[in-house]
């Protein structure tokens, strides 16, 4: 089945298999609609694997379509990766806060799944994280 019914449920086993270890094997989905009307579509999915009440990745939709992805990736409340998709599902874009202050440190642009172009905002916070 194609449509936003397919993208929800994409979303939904998504977001499922990015419980963090340890946690509750049922996160906690909250789904936001446009109108809830019989052409309804999701505007945003909020996934609170934790259940400790904040979600930690958070999902739009522009038309149905998913079109970008917050997420918390330490579970510390804040949001330090951003994910740019195209329509077809695919990373276009990555913003990370590597030192999670709020503000994007890095930058990265995907074409068919492969870098073509980092941005380096942080200098100092890329290069400390440097092996
Ligand atoms: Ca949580
Ligand atoms: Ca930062």
């Amino acid at each position: 089945m194609v449509g936003p019914t397919a993208g929800w449920r994409i979303a939904a086993r998504r977001a499922a298999r990015s419980g963090r270890r340890g946690a509750p094997a049922s996160p906690t989905f909250t789904w936001s609609t446009q109108d809830g009307g019989p052409n309804d579509l999701p505007q945003r999915l909020e996934v609170d694997a934790d259940r400790d009440g904040l979600a930690e990745r958070i999902f739009e939709y522009e038309q149905g379509q998913l079109a970008v992805e917050h997420r918390d990736t330490n579970g510390d409340g804040q949001y330090d990766r951003v994910d740019f998709f195209d329509l077809a599902g695919r990373v276009v874009r990555s913003d990370e806060d590597l030192d999670r202050d709020g503000a994007i440190d890095v930058s990265t642009y995907y074409r068919a799944g492969r870098i073509v172009r980092r941005e380096i905002l942080n200098p100092d916070v890329v290069l400390a994280r440097r092996p």
